[in-house]
């Protein structure tokens, strides 16, 4: 049920991330189609989204946030997500591996590494787990990698290590995408003799780079719905290499001692 004055006590602000990121664009899309007139998205970060977070439920505070799964601040948090009817923030996400053209020509391994890559959401949790808790990302892929030999047998049997070729893997960020293209790193260069630079940049030159050529691939593609724009903009010179993980999901997320369920409830 809707609470009276939920905007007043959260100054009708959403507390977003950075703005390249999709999940701002649907919020947008969310303030304009649910008709929430005087609500403002906060531009910030990831890691300004998660301290703003902290610090209310520390104090009880009421918080609204963009957020998505996987994350850590789910098993950090008691958290829920908005209920969105009209369906703004899709259904059914997932993310995706891309490349840019000629790698497979270029370099058949890597290639063929990230074409068959994909992992759950359980798995990647414990490495931004891992990483939350104070390890550095190098240091959390590795040590995931090392105690889960099993899942990555599967993603380099066969394949021909190459000798210290140059790899480019674009990310933004993002925790999730933190997690993952850390872990593709240490792979790539323990397993398959790569050097790889893992560039960190906007959602906006990920794509760019990645069409261009300047990036080799990207873990860090949100499809259908998030990156649909970049997605329309560049899929016809890149290629996708399908999904890495199911399942996936964005929205408004609130601390669960809050006295909503729906976006709707923020209409005042
Ligand atoms: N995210 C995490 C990104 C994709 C990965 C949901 C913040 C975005 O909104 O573009």
């Amino acid at each position: 049920g809707a609470t009276a004055n939920i905007g007043d006590q959260v100054k009708h602000q959403i507390i977003g991330i950075d703005p390249g990121a999709g999940i701002m664009k649907a919020t947008a899309q969310a303030i304009q189609d649910y008709g929430l007139d005087n609500w403002t998205l906060v531009e910030g970060s990831g890691a300004a989204m998660t301290a703003a977070l902290d610090k209310a439920i520390k104090n009880e505070d009421p918080i609204i946030i963009t957020g998505w799964t996987p994350h850590w601040m789910f098993s950090k948090y008691d958290l829920k997500y908005l209920e969105d009817p009209k369906k703004v923030y899709g259904e059914a996400e997932e993310i995706h591996t891309i490349a840019r053209k000629g790698l497979k020509e270029d370099e058949p391994t890597a290639y063929e590494f990230l074409d068959r890559f994909a992992w759950t959401d359980k798995q990647m949790g414990e490495i931004m787990t891992a990483i939350q808790e104070g390890q550095e990302p190098e240091a959390a892929a590795k040590a995931w990698a090392d105690a889960n030999e099993d899942a990555i047998a599967p993603w380099i049997e066969g394949l021909k290590p190459v000798d210290g070729k140059p790899l480019k893997l674009a990310y933004v960020a993002w925790d999730s995408e933190i997690a993952s293209t850390n872990l593709l790193k240490y792979v790539l260069e323990s397993k398959l003799g790569y050097k790889v630079t893992a560039l960190q940049v906007e959602a906006g030159p990920m794509w760019t780079g990645i069409a261009n050529g300047d990036a080799d691939a990207s873990v860090a593609a949100w499809l259908p719905l998030t990156h649909a724009d970049y997605w329309n903009q560049f899929k016809d010179q890149l290629e996708d290499l399908g999904a890495n993980m199911t399942g996936v999901k964005t929205g408004l997320v609130v601390p669960s001692y809050m006295d909503i369920s729906s976006i709707e409830d923020l209409k005042d």
